[in-house]
């Protein structure tokens, strides 16, 4: 009888949904291209296109998500200002690559505030309401976001210190990173995550600050040698959707939306803390030389974060203090 019942349920259930999804397929169906700046293969696009199936699938086909990894839609730089103008209806970008816009935004960048999953989860709980309100009055409704690993530095030699870094090309991904390079008599060139392998192999860079899975996805041991955990800070990429086209979709498949993106942000962290290990002995195997920063090295680079740290408040003002006081308390 139990199962009986159980499986007439099931059947209303059924004929419900499909009664939703064919009024849904009626209601027009919509494509919504979604260009993100790295690889196919990075966890963050992989996330990402799970996220657009779980859309596609749960509005009945009503809204079709497709992505285009790589920045081949629209390079990194420029996936933002795509989505403010309506050009694209949603996407994925590297959070603080828009700091110069507004400090505010390389809140996860900040050399050594936040160096764990942890802590990173906490500073962005004490950053995301002032964000989304900045991001809303540019036009932009933030519906997920997730951490890289956290970040070290890559070189073609042995580093032991920042002298050792003098006059090498170091390849940046935003003003901190470039910055960074500056204040360790380093010359910074900003080069796309997707274009690295060619940049390393031809000379035009010699060395970066990033993630092991970055330097995984894009094979830099054919070009590099060593990589130092230096656990600098873990920045963010993020999910936005066009404001106006947010207004106009339907409550029933914002909830939709709203579902597959949790689903996506608590995916992708849990990916970002079990890939950190992954990539870095995938980097080993790729024949990297792979380990914690010297002494001298870590101590060389604590002194020039924390001139950044000291500028970075000043540029981000009143917000951005009150956000690190926020995190500070969290801890
Ligand atoms: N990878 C991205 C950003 C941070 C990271 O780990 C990159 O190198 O562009």
């Amino acid at each position: 009888m139990k199962t009986i019942m159980k499986n007439q349920t099931i059947k209303t259930l059924a004929m419900a949904a499909g009664t939703f999804g064919l009024m849904a397929g009626a209601a027009q169906a919509e494509k919504w291209d979604m260009p993100m700046a790295y690889s196919a293969t990075n966890f963050h696009s992989a996330v990402g296109a799970e996220f657009a199936k779980c859309v596609t699938t749960g509005t009945g086909g009503s809204i079709e998500i497709v992505t285009h990894p790589s920045g081949s839609l629209f390079k990194g730089a420029d996936i933002k200002r795509a989505i403010q103008t309506g050009q694209a209806p949603i996407g994925e970008r590297l959070l603080s690559g828009h700091q110069n816009e507004n400090a505010v935004f390389g809140v996860d960048s900040v050399p050594f505030l936040a160096t764990s999953f942890e802590d990173a989860a906490k500073l962005w709980k004490a950053a995301k309401p002032t964000l989304s309100k900045i991001l809303d009055k540019q036009n932009l409704v933030l519906l997920y976001s997730a951490p890289w690993p956290p970040q070290g530095l890559y070189f073609k030699k042995e580093v032991n210190s920042v002298a050792d870094m003098k006059g090498i090309k170091f390849r940046s991904y935003n003003t901190t990173t470039a910055r960074l390079a500056e204040l360790a008599g380093m010359l910074p060139v900003t080069i796309e995550a997707a274009e690295i392998s060619q940049a390393f192999a031809t000379g035009v860079a010699e060395a970066m600050i990033s993630s092991g899975s970055t330097g995984y996805d894009r094979k830099v041991w054919e070009s590099l040698t060593h990589f130092y955990e230096v656990d600098a800070w873990l920045p963010r990429n993020y999910v936005m959707v066009n404001k106006d086209v947010w207004g106009k979709t339907s409550k029933a498949n914002k909830a939709v939306i709203n579902g597959c993106a949790n689903l996506a942000e608590y995916t992708a962290l849990y990916r970002s803390i079990h890939y950190t290990g992954f990539t870095l002995n995938g980097l080993r195997a790729g024949g990297m030389k792979v380990g914690p920063a010297g002494d001298k090295l870590k101590g060389d680079l604590k002194k020039i974060g924390e001139t950044m740290a000291a500028d970075w408040l000043k540029k981000a003002g009143a917000e951005g203090k009150a956000i690190v006081d926020a995190y500070k308390a969290m801890k």
